[in-house]
């Protein structure tokens, strides 16, 4: 591990106090930071003192997190490839979809939107529908039934270090099961009307692929705040309103009421959808941060 020494080794799962961590040699210990905060996420780098402490981590290649006005919270550390999870059956929030491939874009990380649970077949042109407005985003949308056949995802995750998010109830842990032998991780299977266990996943973690790859399983989120972000770096995360940036009439248009401006007029012609504009719209006003 570059730059560390000692005890180093990657954390591969947080559980908000304390840290998995998996050495060099392949055994596991617990990690503790040494203050209060959680500071680190799954995929740090991390050194560890004798008794266990965090003394310190390597530099990230990219931190994925969202933030409200009060705290940050970190997802993963050192992802190249975010796995955007949505499903046909409960309905997910579009602007969610949004706000993650802002946070995606600004650091770098590639990603796929997978539409799961496609062996349900009524509510699937519904979803399709919802997912048309990313359609010239630059990201693969992949079909797919984890429950089925979970393997053409596989291909894309080789050699990727590859981070899960959705809504709870998308099937991520379904996902993981399917791609990892023996993982085990708890789905939210409710068998009968008295069990209670809602087996939500509570903590990050990752997994070895068989193919090289690692995935990340974290909880599901109802939210993806982007306090830490300016209305540049928003505008930055809406990929397919780039070849429009500069030809507002005003050098400092932020595309919500000003006249001439090129995003609005890509927007009427249908260039650029008009649900990806009124995301960029509520992202970019400070005032609707953390509504849907
Ligand atoms: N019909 C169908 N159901 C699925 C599929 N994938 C997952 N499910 C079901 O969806 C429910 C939720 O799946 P989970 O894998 O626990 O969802 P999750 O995204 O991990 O949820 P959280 O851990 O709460 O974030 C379970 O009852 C799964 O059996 C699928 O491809 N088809
Ligand atoms: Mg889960
Ligand atoms: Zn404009």
């Amino acid at each position: 591990m570059s730059g560390l020494a000692g005890n180093a080794g990657a954390i591969v799962a947080a559980f908000g106090r304390h840290y998995e961590v998996e050495l060099g040699d392949g055994r596991r210990a617990v990690g503790y930071p040494r203050g209060k905060k959680s500071l680190f996420a799954v995929g740090d780098e991390v050194e560890l003192s004798p008794d266990g402490q965090i003394t310190g981590h390597a530099p990230r290649r990219s931190l994925l997190y969202r933030s409200d006005a009060y705290r940050q919270k970190l997802i993963a550390a050192n992802a190249t490839q975010l796995l955007l999870v949505v499903a046909t059956d409960p309905s997910f929030s579009d602007i969610l979809i949004s706000r993650a491939l802002v946070a995606a874009e600004n650091q770098g990380l590639r990603t796929i939107i997978v539409l799961n649970k496609c062996d349900l077949v009524a509510p699937l042109n519904g979803a399709r529908a919802l997912l048309a407005a990313f359609a010239t985003v630059g990201c693969r949308i992949l079909e797919l039934s984890a429950k089925h056949d979970a393997s053409p995802l596989l291909p894309l995750l080789a050699g990727e270090s590859s981070v899960m998010v959705g809504q709870s109830g998308m099937g991520k842990s379904t996902l993981i099961n399917a791609l990892v032998p023996g993982a085990a991780a708890a789905t939210r299977e409710i068998s009968t009307a008295l069990d209670s266990g809602r087996h939500t996943t509570t903590y990050a973690r990752r997994y070895h692929l068989s193919n090289g790859g690692t995935l990340i399983d974290s909880p599901g989120l109802q939210e993806f705040g982007l306090k830490h972000l300016t209305p540049r770096e928003i505008e930055f995360g809406f990929v397919e309103f780039r070849p429009y940036i500069g030809q507002c009439r005003f050098r400092d248009c932020r595309h919500q009421t000003e006249p001439d401006c090129a995003i609005k007029a890509a927007a009427a012609s249908g260039t650029i959808h008009r649900r990806r504009l009124e995301h960029f719209r509520q992202l970019a006003s400070p005032h609707h941060d953390e509504s849907h």
